[in-house]
């Protein structure tokens, strides 16, 4: 359907009720000829949450087609006048026209012509000047059949209310339509027409609901001229395909018009009914544009109760709070099931709704023949928290792409009777597809699955969420561009804040992913991986999967989202890919604005006995470089006693939990640079879990690439330790040899600092050399040479020797061209040589070298 309404963002917009229908307006006391018998179905006798409707009951009911299919719902009004919706016959501003469209007048189900049903042309459209979008309300239109329907018991007009009219709030009326039974999930065949009960809200109760923020943040204002109806609670409402179909209520024993389905926040929603073109505010405009020679619309005087006023001021504002996603305890979840299949272990699963567990896939099938769907269900139970006996299972859906291997590794299992919700069971919440979880939402790990853990392993850690772009970088898929806010993450990745204990291993067992909003609880993902024996750190997230569970369970509880400051990741809009992944995994990430963690996550503060702190690089997950002549006493033949910080940021608050310490077990040093080698790498205790606030930094195997840009990464002040950085220029090698005469070791780095920041970083630390590379990489280029501000020992030409040592450095791929362009000559300038003392005057002289020697 082109009017794809869903989740349309709604704005905030107060125009006032357009002045010709004031203008024009009836007087209530006007009595009209009642020519036509309107809003009476012959005696006898989804919309999401509704049931099918008893043929002839809504005979008004009319279903708008183009291009031979249902668009839109409409209500016959005269012989040859449907009431509709404008925002189904208008395109970008313009209005559609009228000869694509076809009107079926009598019609029960979509199937086959029943009868009494037929077609009729349709022979003009027309919508009010002032209607632009849903939204800004005037949201209906009239349609002229070419001929008159054929009235009799299937085909009969509604009545519509004068302009004076007020329904009550609280009143129960009925909407009726062919359109999505819930979100993305179209009526199934036959088409019987759906019917549901409404309750109208007042319009203080509507906008209470609107203004409480939703997906996307964004409220909404209830103009003049719409209505609302339906339930705090959610679960009944109309839905895309439902648009311009009747809201009737009944009054003194006939059928009046109230409302035409407009739109509404997605279908079904908590607090989000849906919204209604109020049909009596528009009585002048339709009296009129309907002209012709057969009988016009009845407008039946209808008893007005007297106090409807005074409602609209006593209603209050009755917020629904979710009913799923409640635990009075972390750790003893509600939703818990477990599903006893005889032979095998015990299968954990979440309950989703009074009737469905969702547990993986494959824990049901047998991977070489998925396809041969288990025959003894009869067998299995499954065990819920607080009830008395097992349940039992009376039918198994797995995903259609179930799979051993993939996100999709799901399936629901149907009970036999649903069970009682109370205190527990109860359901955990679900996410709907647009589902945001906040960078720093608090988290938590429920048993998944069939695997064992490892005893003592605690599903009772407690983790917060990364921001979508570093779990995109750490995990994700390379060349896709990082999801934004409110498109599907490709993982959440949760980082616990207690630290990793040491000696346990997280292998082979499995785990979802809890996360809180407000005090609820959603299943947020599944299948967290872990490698090596890391604790979890990326989940498939399961909201892409959330049409599919409600399209199974109809049930379930798909929530919004329940919190909404998205801080300034969520204002970011530009698309962003990630730096390269190396052969071990994400190196040298650094988001452009800081968001949670350090900003520096390979800096690391290595403290020596004896009070001195010297700056260190994550090289790999266990291993830190260092300059040797900081960590190391020359001519000391003892491994002093040194700790290891990372995740600090000098003296400035972070997170709990992103702080972590080791111990250094061994030094090596490459020998082969001779008695006093520049570098040192010290070996940690344990490894750290790749985290924003510990992460190996990139090596290049080829020293610096065309287009980085470098900067030497220190700190100001020893006792504060706020990290610090200061832009430099790596001189050529030519002009490095020439301004230090020859005297340097091979594989010394020269750099210039940028006007006024050579101060920035105190050099007894030995401050690192590090360049970003085009592709945002960074990468650990050089090590201060002791005493000075300017040498740095060059990282690329030892790739030999740290490959070996640590094992999984991440080395970039050598391709690139050099950071210097080919040089000419190779005699240094006599100007320049001896200049060495002030690079400044230097670098000058080199400037003008190409004049001085042409
Ligand atoms: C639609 O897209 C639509 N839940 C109609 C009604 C509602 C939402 C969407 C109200 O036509």
């Amino acid at each position: 359907m082109s009017q794809h309404l869903l989740l349309s963002l709604v704005i905030l917009a107060i125009s006032p009720i357009p002045g010709a229908l004031q203008d024009t307006a009836v007087s209530p006391t006007q009595e009209e000829p009642e020519d036509l018998d309107c809003g009476r179905p012959e005696p006898s006798a989804r919309i999401m949450g509704g049931s099918d409707a008893q043929p002839g009951t809504w005979p008004w009911q009319v279903s708008l087609h183009r291009g031979g299919g249902h668009i839109c719902g409409g209500s016959l009004i005269a012989p040859s006048w449907v009431l509709s919706a404008a925002h189904c016959f208008v395109t970008n501003g313009t209005l559609e026209p009228a000869a694509e469209w076809s009107a079926l007048l009598g019609a029960h189900s979509q199937d086959g012509t029943p009868d009494g049903a037929h077609v009729r042309a349709v022979a003009a459209i027309l919508v009010p000047d002032n209607y632009s979008r849903v939204e800004r309300g005037a949201d209906l239109a009239l349609l002229r059949l070419a001929a008159p329907a054929k009235l009799g018991p299937a085909v009969r007009p509604v009545c519509l209310p004068r302009a004076s009219h007020r329904f009550a709030h609280g009143t129960a009326c009925w909407a009726t339509g062919w359109g999505d039974i819930q979100e993305a999930d179209p009526l199934p065949l036959p088409w019987v027409l759906q019917e549901v009960e409404l309750i109208l809200l007042g319009e203080a109760a509507c906008q209470c609901l609107y203004s409480r923020p939703g997906p996307f943040n964004l409220t909404f204002q209830l103009l003049p001229g719409m209505l609302c109806a339906g339930y705090p609670e959610g679960r009944r409402d109309t839905c895309q395909g439902d648009s311009g179909g009747p809201l009737v209520c009944e009054e003194a024993g006939r059928w009046f018009q109230a409302g035409i389905t407009s739109f509404g926040f997605g279908c079904g929603r908590r607090n989000r009914p849906g919204v209604f073109t109020a049909v009596a505010p528009y009585e002048a405009w339709i009296r009129e544009h309907v002209k012709g020679p057969e009988p016009g619309p009845a407008f039946p005087s209808q008893p007005q109760e007297s106090h409807s006023g005074l409602q609209e001021l006593r209603e209050n504002c009755t917020i629904a709070l979710p009913e799923c996603g409640k635990a009075l305890q972390p750790g003893t979840w509600p939703w818990e099931a477990r599903v006893m299949v005889p032979g095998s272990r015990p299968c954990h699963g979440a309950l989703v709704s009074e009737s469905w567990v969702l547990a993986p896939a494959s824990c049901f099938l047998d991977p070489i023949s998925s396809d041969r769907p288990p025959r003894d269900l009869d067998a299995w139970r499954v065990l819920l928290p607080s009830r008395p006996r097992a349940e039992r299972v009376a039918r198994l859906v797995p995903h259609e792409n179930a799979s051993w291997e993939d996100a999709s590794d799901l399936a629901l299992l149907q009970l036999r009777a649903p069970v009682n919700l109370s205190a527990a069971p109860r359901p955990v919440c679900l996410p709907h597809p647009e589902h945001y979880f906040l960078p720093g939402s608090r988290c938590r790990l429920a048993r998944w699955g069939r695997g064992e853990p490892a005893p003592g392993l605690s599903p009772l850690l407690e983790a917060e969420l990364l921001g979508g772009w570093w779990c995109h970088c750490l995990y994700g898929r390379q060349g896709v561009p990082v999801p934004l806010p409110g498109d599907p993450p490709h993982a959440l990745c949760p980082v616990y804040l207690e630290e990793e204990e040491a000696g346990r291993c997280w292998n082979d067992s499995r785990w979802s992913l809890l996360c809180q909003e407000e005090g609820t609880w959603f299943l947020a993902g599944v299948r967290g991986f872990s490698t090596g024996c890391l604790r979890p750190r990326a989940f498939s997230p399961l909201q892409t999967h959330g049409p599919w569970i409600s399209h199974v369970t109809r049930g379930a509880y798909l929530e919004d989202q329940l919190a909404w400051d998205w801080g300034p990741e969520g204002e970011e809009t530009e698309t962003q890919t990630c730096p390269p992944h190396t052969e071990h995994g994400a190196c040298g990430l650094r988001p452009e604005a800081a968001q949670m963690g350090v900003q520096w996550p390979w800096l690391a503060e290595v403290h020596v006995a004896g009070g001195r702190v010297c700056t260190g690089i994550l090289v790999a997950p266990g291993w830190v470089l260092a300059a040797t002549h900081c960590v190391l006493r020359l001519g000391s033949t003892t491994v002093p006693y040194i700790e290891v910080y990372l995740g600090r940021a000098g003296t400035s608050p972070l997170p709990q939990g992103h702080q972590l310490s080791r111990l250094v077990i061994s030094i090596r040093l490459p020998r082969h640079l001779g008695l006093s080698p520049p570098l040192a790498l010290l070996e940690l205790s344990s490894q750290v879990e790749p985290s924003p606030s510990a992460l190996p930094i990139c090596l290049h195997p080829g020293g610096v690439t065309l287009g980085a840009s470098c900067w030497v990464l220190g700190w100001k002040n020893p006792q504060d330790r706020v990290p610090v950085a200061a832009a430099v220029t790596i001189l050529t090698p030519r002009l490095c040899h020439c301004l230090y005469q020859g005297i340097l070791p091979p594989g010394t780095l020269c750099v210039l600092y940028a006007e006024g920041q050579e101060d920035r970083c105190e050099v007894t630390s030995a401050p690192p050399l590090l360049c970003q590379t085009e592709g945002g990489s960074w990468v650990l280029t050089g090590m201060a040479v002791r005493g000075s501000r300017e040498l740095f020992a060059a990282i690329g030409p030892e790739e030999v020797w740290i490959s070996q040592t640590v094992g999984e450095a991440h080395f970039l791929s050598p391709g690139g061209s050099p950071y210097w362009p080919p040089e000419g000559s190779n005699l240094c300038h006599p100007d320049i040589a001896g200049a060495s003392g002030s690079p400044r005057p230097a670098l000058f002289l080199l400037l003008l070298t190409p004049l001085i020697q042409g």
